[in-house]
């Protein structure tokens, strides 16, 4: 064969070869890209409860060695399960056991010194008890429910394959909030039910076949409302879904076609999202980082994925907040309403650069009556509870919707930052 023809079959060879490549590395190259998520990770004051498991699970999973970092993480854990952890929900105690269990560090005893499994598999029970009796809702939501079963999946726990089929059907009103199915919710069922189809048919857990059939059905079912939430720049749902998204589609590749999902333009919409400071709450950064270095929650218990190398990311030292004197700040002045049946609105004046829940509290002291509130922290911030002496309730499904300009807002009250002359709202709705 003369030597140009043997060039351009190699050539040809090459070129082959290339697009198959690039469907498959589909992780960020350059690791500068995600230093913005470990600086959030690390300079946070408050890295308390949840967010604290969320952190070290994301950590491990990818490999970074920063064992400062971690240890802190560990410390805060640890004082939780010590304290007790009948108070926590039952997704909260999944998340600290994936997290403490995580590639078989010293802390992986602590699941069995307190008997964290005996735990779940009770607060799993009491979440399908409180469905039975009322109304098919649980104490908290399938995203948590789905964080139970993948616990007890991945760490041997005792659960019902049956109740898992009887429950996780994706026509379940528990996938939707209002009208809109949570690609949260749903991308935490894909991880759970992928983790009960490989016990299933490693043997490991025993059932009839017909279950398996479901649990496949219910998959790739799930996995088509995920995909149908994919928005035209690469984003599945919003910002804060999409890190979820991608580990369920990761994960279930069986079921969808190569041509229905774009990893790399996937990726390349949250890094854009990183660049613009979006996961600037540590859960957020949490959430997110796996599914850019490949890794899934369904890697928690093999060895190879938690020692990848990656170790020596740049972390940079914490920089200096600056903080502006209030007198300098200009203020912003905002319209607030609070609706029940009626709308009660105000004129609100505050510091520009503020949240939502300045807003709220300012009202609050203009007038107590009307615009009083309650509210708890959660991990991704301050959840409001009530307004006006009116609960929510997840027995109800009731809660208080924030939106702005009549559209319900991405972000909590704690992290949304108001601009002047919008329209803010507190809306009492049902999911
Ligand atoms: N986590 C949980 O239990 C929460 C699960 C979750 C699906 C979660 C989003 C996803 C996640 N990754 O954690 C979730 N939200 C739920 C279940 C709920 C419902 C809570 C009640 C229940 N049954 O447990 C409910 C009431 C439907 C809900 N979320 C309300 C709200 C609004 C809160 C307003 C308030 N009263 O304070 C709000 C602000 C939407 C709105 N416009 O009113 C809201 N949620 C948002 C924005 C979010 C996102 C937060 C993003 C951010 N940057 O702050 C979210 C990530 C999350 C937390 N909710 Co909900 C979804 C998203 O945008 N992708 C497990 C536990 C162990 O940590």
């Amino acid at each position: 064969m003369r030597q140009s023809h043997q060039l351009s079959l190699v050539g040809l060879l090459l070129f082959s070869l290339i697009p198959s490549q690039l469907c498959e590395i589909c992780e960020v190259s350059e690791k500068n890209d995600i230093n913005p998520l470990l600086n959030t990770m690390i300079n946070s004051k408050y890295t308390r409860g949840t967010s604290a498991a969320n952190v070290l699970l994301s950590l491990k999973l990818v490999g970074i060695q920063n064992q400062i970092l971690r240890q802190k993480m560990v410390k805060e854990i640890k004082h939780i399960v010590k304290m007790g952890v009948s108070d926590l929900s039952s997704g909260e105690l999944a998340l600290i056991i994936l997290a403490l269990g995580a590639c078989r560090s010293p802390e992986e005893t602590l699941i069995y010194d307190y008997h964290l499994i005996d735990e779940l598999e009770n607060k799993f029970q009491a979440e399908i008890k409180n469905m039975e009796t009322h109304n098919d809702n649980p104490l908290t939501n399938y995203y948590q429910l789905s964080l139970d079963v993948l616990a007890l999946c991945l760490f041997n726990g005792n659960y019902s394959t049956a109740e898992v089929v009887k429950r996780f059907n994706p026509e379940n009103k528990n996938y939707y909030f209002g009208s809109q199915f949570s690609v949260d919710t749903g991308a935490m069922a894909v991880l759970a039910l992928t983790c009960v189809n490989r016990s299933l048919t490693n043997g490991q857990v025993k059932a009839d076949g017909g279950d398996l059939t479901k649990i496949s059905n219910y998959t790739k079912s799930l996995v088509e409302k995920i995909l149908c939430k994919k928005k035209r720049n690469g984003l599945i749902g919003n910002t804060f879904s999409t890190g979820e998204a991608m580990q369920a589609l990761f994960v279930s590749s069986d079921y969808y076609n190569e041509t229905e999902w774009n990893c790399r333009e996937t990726l390349n919409a949250v890094l854009m999202e990183i660049s613009r400071g979006a996961f600037n709450i540590p859960i957020a950064a949490a959430q997110v980082l796996p599914a850019l270095l490949g890794k899934t929650y369904l890697d928690v218990n093999k060895d190879s994925s938690c020692v990848s190398g990656s170790g020596n990311f740049n972390i940079s030292i914490p920089e200096p907040i600056t903080v502006t004197p209030p007198e300098s700040q200009p203020h912003i002045s905002v319209n607030y309403s609070v609706r029940i049946n009626e709308t009660y609105s105000a004129n609100v004046t505050v510091p520009h650069g503020s949240v939502f829940l300045a807003v709220m509290e300012k009202a609050q002291k203009i007038n107590h009556t009307i615009f009083c509130f309650t509210m708890e922290e959660s991990s991704w911030g301050p959840y409001i509870t009530s307004v006006q002496g009116l609960w929510a309730s997840n027995n109800d499904r009731t809660y208080w919707e924030l939106l702005s300009g009549g559209k319900p807002l991405s972000q909590g009250a704690g992290s949304y930052v108001v601009h002047n002359g919008e329209n803010l709202e507190v809306r009492w709705s049902t999911y």
